[in-house]
């Protein structure tokens, strides 16, 4: 095989050496964690060799199945991972690659791995944390199988059959020693299928879940690439005019490759994403700055030569000019260095430069040859830098009210006793009965309730200053403490469980993705810091003689009556809001931190997370109405 590295050894062939012994006693140290981002980094360690298989030009498809039993199988028509004998380890490469720990992934280095930091660390980290793994190759006209459990051979390689096809498929059951849970999420698994082929332009990955009834293929390939990835995350915004395709901008020099998409729409937010080799550098880096500053430069540089500033001087800021943008950078280039505690930032300083020169070459000549879109580009920036002005003077008015400033709480908050943050929650409540339900049920040591009468602003549409200037906000702001915007100081924070409690129903997920889209736009630090959770309230209560059971959604009561013996006589209730609830209820099922269930709201995905808010609440009423009709079954009430 391929096998560079045996020409030149160096230090980090003792890492080689590692066996995966080491992964099983600190499984956190390849892949993050033990809990659900742990477990799905297994699913995407595999994709990422399928896809460096596709990068290097020699597979063209994957696909992605999750079995009942909650494994996983990975094909790919690639090259196959080679089946001969491996020259050092003297056993077929199969058992080398599965089995032996590999520094960075770079194992083969074969010419375009472009593969690492997060990912990368390999297969056999793979294997080590799978309670049993099958793999199938076909290769040099033979079908080659074998398995494994815990990372130890069960089954040796043997030639199964003949095969004129080539690629690899591999079967993971994680270990349940191991894993917190080994229930993958489907959201979270088809979100990061999707986002590789936006990014992996023309590859087509599918995903099967059959742990759903109507399993059905999810298909995912993009000729547009990231092109397509910025109108996705622009549908249902008006983009501006000419705009309609976005501006494309790609560059392939040696061994690096980078790729820009952007486009921009008339609300007010900056939605800008970077990825380096594939995966997401949420702490942005080198190439973000690159293209930050080619951005800035270029747009001043050409309305200064069209004449539209009026003063010598003037100038646009980055902010004014990335308000309602919608982009996205790519990179891909050999020995990335992730920096930062979650590694998620690209440290290459030679990718400052390199994304500032092509983005800025690029984006010169659009605007020289597209004046129409050029202007509009322009005006949205002047625009900006107006309410930048007006915005700034309306928040000194309102620091010098002192809205900000957590001396006077809100009337309608029932604060808890206790004032140590990190013991403490507030029960963020939807109306004032379910408020007062709450208030009853509640724990006051340690919990506090704050009750929100009708519903928020709609932040995107109103903007932060007119959002600042809505009751309920003001009280939420004043009773979390942190403050907001340049002001945010998270050690502040007067809870550190901010948890939303909204009914079951269609009013109630409203009200939720309003409050999250405050958090998520205002005081994003509490959601990164894990701080917001959302409550968990009981659909039904299912009373079968003297026993009582809480039944938390549909699938699980579909299943319940399923169990029910046929003459067994049976009762539900239906809960349709807080409010029905007495407060003894309340506490047991949704409040009392012995029983209740809370989900902690990450930003795993912040590309999924903007987007089901702006599908909601964009500004284009078309799309709106859209949305309502097709859910108008489901809805009663809602505030359009
Ligand atoms: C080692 C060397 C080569 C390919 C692979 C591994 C490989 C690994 C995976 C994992 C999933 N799909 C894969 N496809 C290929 C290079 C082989 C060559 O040079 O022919």
């Amino acid at each position: 095989m391929a096998d560079k590295k045996s020409q030149h050894y160096d230090g980090s062939d003792i890492q080689v050496l590692e066996g995966l012994e080491a992964v099983r006693k600190r499984p956190g140290m390849y892949i993050g964690s033990t809990g659900l981002p742990g477990l799905h980094h297994l699913v995407y360690e595999i994709v990422d060799n399928s896809v460096d298989e596709a990068l290097a030009g020699y597979a063209s498809r994957i696909d992605v199945t999750i079995h009942p039993d909650n494994s996983c199988t990975v094909i790919d028509n690639g090259r196959g991972i080679p089946v001969d004998k491996h020259p050092k380890y003297k056993k077929p490469a199969l058992e080398v690659v599965l089995t032996v720990l590999h520094a960075g992934g770079k194992f083969g280095g074969s010419g375009y791995k472009v593969s690492g930091g997060l990912h990368g660390v390999g297969i056999s980290v793979v294997n080590a944390l799978s309670k049993r793994l099958k793999v199938e190759v076909k290769r040099d006209g033979g079908i080659y199988e074998m398995e494994f459990s815990r990372g130890k051979v069960t089954e040796s390689m043997q030639k199964t059959g003949n095969s004129k096809a080539t690629g690899t498929k591999v079967t993971f059951w994680p270990d349940p020693e191991i894993f917190d849970t080994i229930v993958f999420d489907h959201e979270t698994l088809a979100k990061r299928l999707q986002q590789m082929a936006f990014l992996n332009k023309n590859l087509k990955i599918t995903f099967t879940d059959q742990r759903k009834l109507d399993a059905e293929v999810e298909e995912f390939q993009y000729s547009g690439g990231i092109s397509d990835f910025v109108k996705y995350l622009n549908e249902g915004k008006e983009i501006l005019p000419g705009l309609s395709k976005p501006i494309h901008i790609e560059s392939a020099l040696d061994d690096t490759v980078v790729e820009v998409a952007c486009q921009w729409n008339s609300g007010y937010h900056e939605v800008v994403y970077s990825f380096a080799n594939n995966i997401n550098t949420v702490d942005g880096g080198t190439h973000l700055e690159g293209f930050r500053t080619a951005l800035t430069r270029t747009i001043n540089d050409y309305a200064r030569k069209q004449g539209i500033f009026k003063e010598k001087d003037q100038n646009l800021t980055g902010e004014d000019i990335r308000e309602g943008l919608t982009a996205i950078v790519s990179v891909k280039l050999t020995n990335p260095q992730f920096e930062g505690q979650t590694k998620t930032k690209l440290g290459n300083s030679k990718m400052r430069t390199l994304v500032m020169q092509e983005f800025s070459k690029g984006f010169a000549e659009y605007l020289e040859e597209h004046p129409a879109p050029a202007k509009e580009i322009i005006k949205k920036a002047q625009g900006a830098q107006k309410a930048r002005n007006a915005a700034r003077k309306a928040r000194e008015a309102t620091r010098r009210k002192g809205l900000l400033e957590t001396a006077s709480l809100p009337g309608k908050l029932a604060d808890c006793s206790i004032k140590d943050a990190s013991m403490t929650e507030i029960y963020i409540v939807e109306g004032d009965s379910a408020g007062g339900s709450a208030k009853s049920a509640r724990e006051r040591s340690f919990q506090a309730i704050l009750p929100l009468r009708g519903k928020i602003l709609n932040v995107e549409r109103a903007g932060l200053h007119r959002s600042l200037s809505s009751d309920t906000i003001q009280s939420l702001i004043t009773a979390i403490g942190t403050g907001l915007g340049d002001d945010f100081n998270l050690e502040k924070a007067r809870y550190h469980k901010i948890i939303i409690m909204t009914d079951a129903d269609v009013d109630g997920a409203h009200i939720r993705i309003l409050l999250l889209t405050f958090f998520y736009r205002y005081m994003k630090p509490v959601i990164d810091a894990g701080y917001v959770y959302i409550a968990q309230p009981p659909l039904y209560r299912l009373s079968i003689g003297r026993k009582h059971e809480y039944i938390y959604n549909d699938d699980l009561m579909q299943k319940k009556l399923a169990e029910i013996e046929e003459g067994t006589k049976y009762t539900i209730q239906r809960y349709k809001g807080l409010g029905e609830m007495d407060p003894e209820q309340l506490w047991e099922t949704t409040m009392d931190p012995k029983n209740r269930t809370l989900l902690q709201v990450t930003i795993e995905d912040a590309a999924a997370a903007e987007r089901s808010i702006s599908e909601l609440m964009g500004s284009q009423v078309e799309y709106r109405k859209d949305f309502i009709q097709e859910h108008a079954k489901e809805v009663r009430n809602l505030d359009i």
